[in-house]
Formats: C-alpha cells, structure tokens, sequence
C-alpha cells in the first residue's frame, strides 16, 4: 500500500450539469479545488464525462463495447473529454495546485494497465503534482474504438498502485439503504468474504451501478472505498483525514490469516 497516496474519482453528475449538454458545474469544481488544495498529500485524480462525453457518446451511438465507430464521434467524444479536464486543471491551478492532465491512453492499452506508466504516475504525484485522467474514448486495434469508464480507470490504478484511500464522489450522500427514506448506508461490510452486491444495487441507477461494481472490485483487492457526496467537499477532506463524514464506506475484503 502506498502510504498517504489517495485516489479520488470526480463524478461526472458532480462535475456538471448531466441534463445541460457540455455545461460544467463550475462552482462544484471550483468548491473541490479550494478543498483539495488544502490537502498537502499525493492525489491522483480521474474525472467521468457528465454532459460532455456522455452527451456525445449517446449522439454517435459510442459505447464501452470495442466497433468501429464514426471517426467523427470519436474525435469529438474524446476533445469534449479534453475540454472538460480543462476546466478542471484551470479551477485547480487558480488555487495553488499543481494538476498535470494525463489521457488514459498513457497508461492503458485496449483497457489494460501499462504497470510502468502507472507506477511512473505515482512517482509523479509524490512529488506534488497531481496526475489527473478521464473517462474517455481510446483505440483497441484494427481501427476499433470503446470507451473507457472513469470508474473502469479506478480499478486499474487501484490494482497497481493500492492507494490508501478510493474514493468515489456522488452527486448522493451514498449508498442508500432505504432510497424512499435516503437512508444511507454507513458500512458495507464482506460477509463470508462476499459483499451482498444485490442487496444493495437492486435501488440505485444504472450509473451508481456500475460505480459499484468496480468499487467491489478493488475492495475484492483489499482496499476500503468511499463514496462520497462530491457538491459538499469538505466531506472528502474529512474522509481523507479520518474525521467523522457522511458517506459509505466499502470495506475491503481482507486475507483471514
Ligand atoms: O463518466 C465516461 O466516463 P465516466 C467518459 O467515468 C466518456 O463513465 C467519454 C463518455
């Protein structure tokens, strides 16, 4: 594990308006910096696509599933991705960070890690700079194209770097037990060295879904996993410094020795 590196995912319904094509949520960004300048530890940062990819992967019919898509979709997909993380290094170099944006294309190839690349991130974030990487839309081979999830991106820098925090930032406070009642989940904990999965997505959206499908993959890896109301930050710094915060936490399965 590395000691003090966090990992924290900037959820694209946190980022921007997901119903406003290509609007970002500048306060939201702009809260988040102020917050994570405040941290002076190693952060690696990834973003989803919210309005921006999302939007337009739906307008070129783009998906996770490796086709040969409109060359046109995928060029715009991917600079709508690079205009979002602008926004985002620019809110953070206002305030004193130091943000150095990294496509995943970097460190990926066809949605596997490249594990030197990884490790060089890390490296990088050790020494206060602050790698920041997105969803976005990456080649595969022979001319095919799929995206690449934020929330896929988590468990690929999870496996190789074990960060000592993972955290996911909502647009929600967590998990919701009860979501009539938005009762929150505190802790999922492993029972029998498996997480109840069902139990807990059958009332949340296809997105929180797959946030936790991969959230349950890195804590299969033995790591704890936030997920955090990301429009109220000073919940992640609280998180961060093991104060009391609102939020779920996905125990990581640990070994029984
Ligand atoms: O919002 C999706 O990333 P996510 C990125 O983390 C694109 O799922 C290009 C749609």
């Amino acid at each position: 594990m590395v000691r003090n590196l966090i990992l924290i995912k900037l959820g694209g319904s946190v980022i921007t308006f997901k119903e406003k094509p290509l609007t970002a949520n500048f306060e939201a960004i702009n809260n988040i910096s102020r917050i994570l300048a405040s941290l002076k530890i190693p952060l690696i940062i990834v973003h989803g696509g919210g309005s921006f990819g999302h939007h337009l992967s739906i307008k070129y019919n783009m998906h996770t599933r490796p086709d040969q898509y409109d060359p046109h979709g995928i060029s715009v997909v991917h600079e709508s991705m690079i205009a979002l993380n602008q926004v985002i290094v620019n809110s953070m170099i206002k305030v004193g960070m130091n943000p150095y944006a990294i496509m995943p294309s970097n460190f990926t190839l066809a949605h596997k890690p490249i594990a030197k690349k990884i490790k060089e991130l890390q490296s990088i974030a050790e020494d206060s700079i602050i790698p920041i990487t997105f969803g976005d839309i990456v080649h595969i081979r022979n001319r095919t194209y799929s995206i690449v999830s934020g929330d896929a991106l988590m468990s690929i820098l999870s496996k190789t770097l074990r960060p000592s925090k993972v955290i996911f930032t909502l647009n929600v406070d967590g998990i919701y037990k009860d979501m009539n009642k938005k009762e929150v989940l505190k802790e999922l904990d492993n029972i029998n060295n498996s997480i109840n999965f069902s139990k807990v997505v059958q009332d949340v959206t296809g997105g929180m879904r797959r946030k936790v499908t991969e959230a349950l993959k890195i804590c299969g890896s033995g790591m704890d996993v936030f997920m955090i109301n990301g429009l109220k930050p000073e919940r992640i710094a609280n998180a961060i410094t093991n104060t009391e915060f609102e939020g779920t936490v996905l125990k990581g399965l640990r070994s029984s020795k």
